[in-house]
């Protein structure tokens, strides 16, 4: 299912019909004040959605399969490149928001060879700049070292919240590479390029991410989830969900506790992708034979659960004593969840200096050269039994779940009666719950108030709550009977909203009912 982003040419493209009215106002806005910032039309518009993950968190850096849907909420980027060049060896960027006050308009002067992020500041034009630096490889690529890039003038509005879970990074990124690119000539942009640029490109805002979001902004289908697999190449897959009977729908329900991974990576998400890798470096040095190397792969810091996983069972298939017959993937997770807990056995984690003697590295210098250098964390202990143990264990959900609805599809007569559909959509939720508790309890990556969300959302008749996204406040996401939708939103109203200060405006958006979106779209214009 890969192939070129789609040409839109109407809004009806892209949007659902209930959306369809707001979604209209909100462009024609985009282009008027684009007209009024710079004195012509746009020539195009580049989009891309956030997304919700519907299951497989924190672990798509890892390299196990996420299964995740874009949302109506998007970012969109009006573009023109109706300006003169300033001087020579050099293009000009003007760049805008909708909202000024918040994002103010900037000016860049960038050299043909090589845009500068300083990922030390926060500062909103870095996600363009990421996806401009991505773009203008790819395009140096296929054009040749005398590529010269376009100028371009720039409007962007986004209704993904930021730090809120739904992945407004990914979805700013890959909508600004699109842009460059289609400014650039480009109106074909095959999808799995654009997302593995914007997936190595994001890194440089200063996290070390892995690639759902990007994935899930760029390949999603109306109507789909998306199944997403890393290896041993980026596919990313359809799948839906059967009719059942109650029908199921997907609430998503805001925290309002913000959670920035700029801020606060080297305490969560940075520390968390460091945990993993050296959870794969470790078990590699005590369960497979001394001096096995892992392969290098494309997980941020280039080894990987996954990796050690394959390297793992590769060598046991190949070793003559062993009779056993092959193990499928779900055996070989349980397996692993076995030795993790017989290897890593220390609860309260493992210090730099524990770690670099099991990996024979020779100081903590060069144990910090290799792990920590990329981005700063801040630990003394690193919990590598808790994180392998999430990481297997999550991606054994994944396969579960996917199993039910594989199975489901099967069934589609008999899943329709109620009874049927009810024990079907339990099944569902009980894995959604579980990944919630191996997020609360092992990963450390929820937060109060998001177990509080999905207690009380469990309460008033979801099959199953979690966070979702990144956690440590941000979204959680619930699957709810169509039936229930109502009696859930007024028990998050009464339990919890209620209690919090929150404008019209976010009272509004703090529960929505989400249905699967369309992915990223380069818009032409009717
Ligand atoms: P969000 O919540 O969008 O920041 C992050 C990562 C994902 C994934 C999830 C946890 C980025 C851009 N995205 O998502 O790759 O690891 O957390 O499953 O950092
Ligand atoms: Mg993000």
């Amino acid at each position: 299912m890969s192939g070129p982003v789609p040409i839109a040419n109407s809004l009806e493209d892209i949007y659902t019909p209930d959306a369809l009215s707001t979604q209209t106002k909100r462009w024609n806005n985009l282009l008027s004040k684009f007209e009024s910032t710079y004195g012509h039309q746009p020539e195009f518009v580049s989009r891309s959605p956030g997304r919700v993950n519907i299951i497989g968190e924190h672990i798509d850096y890892s390299l196990y399969s996420v299964l995740p849907m874009a949302i109506t909420a998007d970012t969109i980027i009006a573009v023109s490149t109706h300006l003169p060049a300033p001087k020579e060896g050099t293009f000009r960027i003007q760049i805008a928001n909708v909202q000024d006050s918040k994002f103010k308009a900037r000016e860049f002067n960038i050299p043909y060879d090589s845009v500068d992020i300083d990922s030390t500041v926060h500062e909103w034009t870095n996600y363009f700049k990421s996806g401009l630096r991505g773009a203008l490889e790819l395009l140096r690529k296929k054009d040749g070292a005398d590529f010269k890039p376009k100028s371009m003038q720039i409007l962007m509005d986004g209704t993904v919240p930021a730090g809120g879970g739904l992945s407004s990074s990914a979805a700013f990124v890959t909508a600004s590479a699109l842009a460059v690119m289609a400014a650039n000539g480009e109106q074909t942009v095959d999808k799995k390029e654009l997302t593995e640029l914007a997936i190595v490109s994001e890194r440089a805002v200063g996290v070390n991410s892995g690639g759902m979001d990007q994935s899930a902004s760029v390949f999603s289908e109306r109507g789909s989830a998306l199944f997403v697999s890393f290896t041993p190449t980026l596919l990313a897959r359809p799948v839906s969900f059967p009719p059942t009977s109650p029908e199921l729908t997907f609430l998503i329900a805001q925290s309002f506790v913000t959670a920035d991974k700029f801020v606060t990576g080297p305490i969560h998400y940075n520390l968390r992708v460091v945990e993993c890798t050296l959870a794969a470096a470790y078990l590699n040095a005590v369960l497979n034979p001394p001096g096995t190397l892992l392969p290098g792969d494309a997980s941020p810091l280039g080894i990987s659960l996954h990796g050690f996983h394959e390297t793992y069972f590769a060598l046991a298939e190949h070793d003559n004593n062993n009779s056993q017959p092959p193990k499928s993937v779900s055996e070989q997770l349980e397996h692993l969840l076995q030795l993790t807990q017989q290897t890593l056995t220390k609860e309260q984690g493992y210090t730099r200096t524990e770690i670099a003697s099991v990996l024979g590295l020779s100081s903590e210098d060069e144990f910090n050269a290799k792990f920590t250098s990329r981005f700063p964390v801040c630990a003394e202990r690193f919990k590598l039994r808790q994180r392998a143990m999430h990481v297997f264990s999550e991606a054994l959900r994944v396969l579960k779940f996917m199993d039910l609805l594989e199975k489901s599809s099967s069934l589609s007569a008999a899943t329709s009666e109620e009874k049927t559909g009810d024990e079907f959509n339990s099944q569902l939720g009980a894995l959604l719950n579980e990944t919630q508790d191996s997020c609360r309890d092992t990963y450390e990556c929820s937060c109060e108030e998001i177990d509080r969300i999905c207690e009380i959302a469990r309460k008033a008749g979801s099959y199953g709550s979690r966070l979702t996204g990144a956690g440590w406040g941000g979204c959680s996401v619930h699957l709810v009977p169509a039936g229930k939708v109502d009696a859930v939103k007024e028990a998050l109203e009464k339990e919890y909203y209620s209690k919090l200060e929150l404008s019209e405006e976010q009272r509004e958006g703090a529960v929505v009912v989400s249905k699967p979106g369309i992915g990223s779209v380069l818009y032409l214009g009717g």
